[in-house]
């Protein structure tokens, strides 16, 4: 065993400084730099590094105390922890002679004579002003140590209260932040916790291009992005018998390019979903900002998504519940013309209830559709095909025209068996036309 006796070191002009925190407790090994203590004056806060690696033996002074240079911090073993008994501080920018800071002496069990540290000489810079941590031009509001340990959670030290003297924060203050932040709601939280994906250099595997991203690509992803890891999906699938829903469109259309509009399904689905909207209020609906409360909507404002050159845009058609089908289906044909054309306004993408992402007029059976946040569900609609139906009246089964219907909610809002009556009632909506004029 070899003790050496752990001093303050040259301090600066600082005298009677207050040791504000102790970092280390008997039996800890202390690596060389790592601090020992934090001591404060009226104008810093600056951290007490160990000069060499030991095993602290017994510490000499508590918070509250007033210390000095040369005062007695702790006793160190550096024998036990492999260090050499001779090994002189090799910090970075801490370089002082040992002797500045450290006296040897024997073990506690021996009367330990007096041996005076003798002074740094002043040409000799500032140890603790020198060292890294140091953060004297700063005002006291959080010792290095608890700067570190906000640097190392993530904690944004600027953010946070001291609930210590003079607002102090204390370790303690940097902890609560972080619960704080950790137990607000999952739509604050950015990024999902994972890893970066490792670049890759594909041009070693053959021949490549690259294309700059559209802004609208950009700016969707962003958001996609964040509505995928932020409102956990659910999707149901469902499928409608539109056959007299269709037949009722086709026996329309000529009138209807008579004023100008061409009538599609997307006109009927928006009338359709208000119904449903009105029926299940919980989907026309908004979280609020603090997680707390549903914002339930009473003005009717559906979004759809909109296939463009340049990526995906989401014009909304406002107060559909005011409107007749062949204006709705007017508007449609307006607005994916602007959308098309990039004409499209900022606000004729706003204030959206509800979105329908219809790619009924590509093809393919079904798709999970990611939610337009802070909507709650978005639907998506395939194919229709003919589909062989059994009829319970007749026995028999018949050719009937059925859409495939894909409803996205956020779980956090709608539970799974309203998720299930809301298609349900689309079904129903949309197999009896005369419903939909109700
Ligand atoms: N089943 C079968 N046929 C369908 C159909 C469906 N569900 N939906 C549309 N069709 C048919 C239409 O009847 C039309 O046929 P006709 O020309 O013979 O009348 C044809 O497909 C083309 O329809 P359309 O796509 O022009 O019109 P629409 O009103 O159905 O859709 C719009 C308009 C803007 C939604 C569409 O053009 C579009 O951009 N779709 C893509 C949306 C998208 O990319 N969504 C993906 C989002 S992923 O997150």
């Amino acid at each position: 065993m070899s003790i050496k006796e752990v001093l303050v070191p040259d301090i600066g002009n600082f005298k009677d400084v207050e040791v504000i925190e102790i970092m280390v407790a008997p039996g800890d090994e202390v690596a060389t730099d790592a601090s020992l203590m934090t001591v404060e004056s009226d104008k810093a806060a600056m951290d007490i590094p160990a000069p060499f690696a030991g095993i602290v033996k017994e510490i000499r002074l508590k918070v509250g105390d007033k210390v000095s240079e040369g005062s007695l911090i702790l006793l160190m073993d550096t024998a036990s922890a492999g260090a050499p008994a001779t090994a002189a501080p090799v910090v970075k920018s801490f370089t002082p002679p040992a002797a500045t800071v450290v006296a040897e002496v024997p073990p506690p069990s021996q009367p330990a004579p007096e041996v005076p540290a003798p002074k740094a000489p002043r040409s000799q810079p500032n140890p603790v002003a020198a060292h890294p941590h140091f953060d004297a031009g700063k005002a006291a509001h959080a010792s290095p140590a608890v700067r570190r340990f906000a640097r190392e959670l993530g904690a944004e030290i600027g953010l946070i209260k001291g609930s210590g003297p003079r607002g102090r924060i204390l370790k303690e203050d940097v902890q609560a932040w972080v619960k704080g932040e950790l137990a607000k709601p999952k739509s604050e939280a950015m990024g999902a916790g994972v890893a970066p994906a490792p670049a890759v250099d594909f041009a070693q595997f053959g021949e490549i291009e690259t294309q700059a991203l559209s802004r609208i690509k950009k700016l969707s992803g962003v958001n996609l992005h964040r509505n995928w890891v932020t409102a956990p999906h659910v999707t149901q699938f469902d499928e409608a018998d539109i056959t007299d829903l269709e037949d009722f469109r086709k026996s329309m259309q000529d009138e209807a390019a008579k004023r100008g509009v061409k009538l599609t399904l997307l006109a009927f689905m928006m009338k359709a979903v208000v119904n449903a909207l009105r029926t299940f209020p919980q989907f026309n609906a908004s979280l609020a900002a603090d997680g707390e409360s549903l914002v339930l909507k009473k003005y009717f404002h559906i979004g759809f998504a909109c296939d463009t050159p340049d990526g995906l845009v989401v014009p909304v058609v406002r107060d559909v519940n005011k409107k007749d089908v062949l204006d709705i289906a007017r508007e449609l044909g307006e607005l994916s013309e602007l959308a098309r054309e990039r004409k499209l306004k900022v606000d004729a993408m706003q204030g959206g209830c509800f979105t329908i992402s219809s790619l009924g007029g590509i093809g393919g059976t079904a798709f999970t559709p990611i939610i337009n946040c802070p909507e709650v569900a978005i639907l998506g609609l395939s194919r229709a095909t003919m589909k062989p139906v059994w009829n319970d009246k007749t026995k028999d089964f018949e050719p009937r025209l059925v859409l495939p219907l894909s409803l996205s909610y956020d779980h956090r809002v709608i539970d799974g068996a309203d998720g299930a009556r809301f298609t349900s009632h689309l079904r129903l909506m949309l197999s009896d036309v005369r419903r939909l004029l109700l």
